[in-house]
């Protein structure tokens, strides 16, 4: 299964690579590790990165975003990664490329390109490429790893989920032998800014918690603006609520727009320390891992009805 990239790579001369709007490491990481190999193993030929810039919180750590025009993508392998629909890729063009290639780690939703690699049980999209280098035998560059192995610890928490398996320690390994340099790693992971801790600490101060095991917490725009954030930033601060004995799960609410009456529309963030809750998220919008998911275009009414809904999963 893991050949295909390999043929098809060597197969085309101009090659795009996309992921998911709002970037996180992972996508950043896998799309501009696969495009760092891709130039470190065939330097004539064209390779891009696409997707809007600016859009993710650790965006300082990659190169500048490509700008492509549309003839170039219609000649190229498009290969998209850490995508599970194509709604949220960034950038859809990548509809009218030549061939279309998907490498993911979210559970399947949706079929959008002509060969799809999904492995969901990995805890990372980069963690996927690193087993298709290491098990291919090949030694990338500390470059390429030092991307990858960013994605690896930033979807698994520096290696805390629950869905961690040897292997994901044993890509790790080969990583560090290629030359990642696991403190900068770290560092440019999971270190934070001045503003990001005050509205991290605004978060732990002021959350709501019920019958002593669900945490949540609804921001509003107003909110998120006065510590000087965007929606993105804002949204991608779930995990403060976790780690909390007491909290089988916890959920983040972020305005992100009103609508023609006025009311605040949220979208949401929920984790769950062990039951299962994507299926929840799916009849909200949303999707995702069973214990980290999503949810979209939320009234205030949703969201009590939602907390219900998890409050009674914790009990079952
Ligand atoms: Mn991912």
């Amino acid at each position: 299964m893991y050949q295909a990239l390999f043929d098809l790579v060597e197969q085309y001369d101009i090659i795009t690579i996309y992921r998911h709007v709002s970037p996180d490491s992972d996508a950043l990481g896998s799309q501009f590790g696969l495009k760092q190999w891709i130039q470190d193993t065939y330097p004539k030929k064209q390779v891009y990165a696409l997707g809007s810039s600016g859009s993710g919180s650790r965006d300082g750590n990659f190169p500048a975003m490509d700008v492509v025009d549309d003839g170039t993508i219609t000649q190229s392998l498009a290969i998209i990664l850490d995508t599970a629909n194509s709604a949220r890729v960034d950038d859809e063009r990548f509809l009218n490329a030549a061939y279309r290639l998907k490498i993911d780690h979210h559970i399947y939703v949706e079929t959008f390109a002509d060969v799809e690699i999904i492995q969901d049980l990995k805890g990372a999209t980069c963690e996927i490429l690193a087993d298709m280098f290491m098990q291919k035998g090949i030694r990338i560059s500390a470059l390429c790893a030092q991307y990858l192995y960013g994605g690896l610890i930033a979807d698994t928490l520096r290696f805390s989920i629950s869905t961690m398996t040897p292997d994901t320690f044993h890509v790790a390994a080969y990583l560090l032998t290629c030359g990642v340099d696991v403190a900068k790693a770290n560092e440019d992971n999971f270190s934070t800014s001045l503003r990001l801790y005050r509205y991290e600490n605004y978060i732990r101060a002021n959350c709501s918690v019920l019958e002593e095991k669900l945490a949540y917490m609804i921001v509003s725009k107003e909110d998120y603006e006065h510590y000087g954030l965007t929606f993105d930033e804002a949204k991608e601060k779930v995990f403060v609520m976790g780690g909390v004995q007491e909290f089988e799960a916890w959920a983040l609410f972020i305005e992100k727009e009103r609508d023609a009456d006025g009311n605040a529309i949220y979208n949401g963030s929920l984790r769950s320390r062990q039951k299962t809750i994507n299926d929840i998220a799916n009849t909200y919008h949303g999707g995702g891992h069973r214990f980290a998911c999503g949810v979209k275009g939320l009234k205030k009414d949703d969201i009590n009805r939602l907390l219900q809904e998890l409050l009674k999963r914790i009990d079952e």
